[in-house]
């Protein structure tokens, strides 16, 4: 595996690439153009300009999150023929540039859904929660609004304010879309693409809805086994391929991590690994990596991956905000490296403890 961490663009991240360079262990970043929008072709130009600034600093690019999905493609609607294309160009131009991996979503709508940015802890720091009872009693439209005010004057991904002031069109869109037809949607989608990434040997890795199931009655089909292997069986070719992310899974009880990822194998082309707590099964915050400050058994996730084989790029996600930093809700320095530097032990003790035995 390749430790790397998530950066956003020097005109949008506090987080810069002489301080990402200076984690021990990261040797890559997984970037985007941020201020791109779906359906827009990334020209070569920019491409390069982001690789150069990258490399520059001593790191490489190691895969892209994300090419965003138009809403035209997800729901089958008048356009997404276009917006295909458009997709098609960007990987066309991406594999130009070398970079052979793309993160993307299949979520309606939302991208990710927290209910609050900065829920305090016992120690001090303040983390992304989620209670299902507050997203129940919630208006859809207000969801941008209720937590517009916590985000340290960041735009968050999937959180434009641009796309949420049409929040009630894009509800509108998705009216006869059920989750079968969310499938086909994909399966069409996929099925054009997948003759570029061939040509080009790019790997794309489908991030899972977050949280694993639906929000505000919107269809939501990346959740589970069942409907990822399903997703992988339906376009059965090795560039069509999964981001784990066990933040994302692991939002659901039922989700057994471990042997996910097994079942994955030989698909997984990108993990995102952290830790949640659960207060109740339906209340969760995001905690510290170290499986002692959360739910999960991290040594058990990584040791799955390595399992199988796992060799492509790896990320800790979402940090606590720590040490009075003010950054992206998530996506802060401090708790990220540590992360990472906390992921790689874990992954230099299953390798060499597997050389003994
Ligand atoms: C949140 C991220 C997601 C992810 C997209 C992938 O922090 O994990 O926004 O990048 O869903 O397209």
């Amino acid at each position: 595996m390749e430790m790397t961490l998530r950066w956003y663009g020097s005109k949008f991240d506090t987080v810069t690439l002489k301080q990402i360079r200076q984690i021990p262990g990261v040797t890559a970043v997984i970037t985007t153009l941020y201020d791109t929008k779906p359906g827009e072709v990334w020209s070569r130009a920019r491409i390069r300009e982001m690789k150069s600034e990258v490399e520059a600093a001593g790191l490489r690019v190691a895969g892209i999150e994300s090419v965003n999905v138009s809403d035209a493609i997800k729901t089958g609607a008048e356009g997404r023929d276009r917006d295909i294309e458009a997709y098609i160009e960007t990987l066309q131009n991406l594999g130009e540039e070398g970079i052979r991996l793309v993160c993307y979503n299949f979520m309606p709508v939302f991208d990710w859904t927290r209910t609050e940015l900065a829920r305090v802890r016992p120690d001090g720091s303040t983390v992304l929660a989620y209670t299902k009872e507050a997203v129940d009693a919630l208006d859809p439209e207000k969801m941008f609004a209720s937590i517009a005010g916590d985000m340290n004057g960041a735009v968050m991904p999937g959180w434009e304010p641009e796309r949420m002031e049409h929040v009630k069109e894009l509800f509108a869109l998705y009216r006869d879309v059920d989750d079968e037809k969310l499938f086909e949607n994909l399966k069409y989608f996929l099925e054009k693409i997948m003759p570029v990434c061939g040509r080009y040997d790019i790997n794309m890795a489908i991030h899972p809805d977050d949280p694993a199931w639906s929000v505000f009655g919107l269809p939501r089909i990346i959740t589970n086994k069942e409907n990822i292997l399903r997703m992988l069986r339906m376009v059965d070719n090795p560039h069509n391929g999964v981001t784990f992310c066990s933040g994302s899974y692991g939002t659901s009880l039922e989700n057994d991590l471990p042997d996910m990822i097994r079942s994955m194998k030989g698909r997984i082309h990108f993990a995102h690994v952290r830790n949640l707590k659960f207060i109740t099964p339906t209340n969760f915050e995001e905690a510290a990596h170290l499986s002692a400050d959360g739910s999960f058994d991290m040594y058990e996730i990584m040791r799955a991956l390595h399992d199988i084989g796992f060799d492509g790029p790896i990320r800790p996600d979402h940090g606590r905000m720590i040490w009075d930093e003010v950054a992206m809700p998530g996506y802060g320095l401090y708790d990220r490296a540590l992360g990472a530097a906390y992921l790689n032990g874990l992954w230099e003790a299953i390798e060499k403890g597997e050389k003994r035995a």
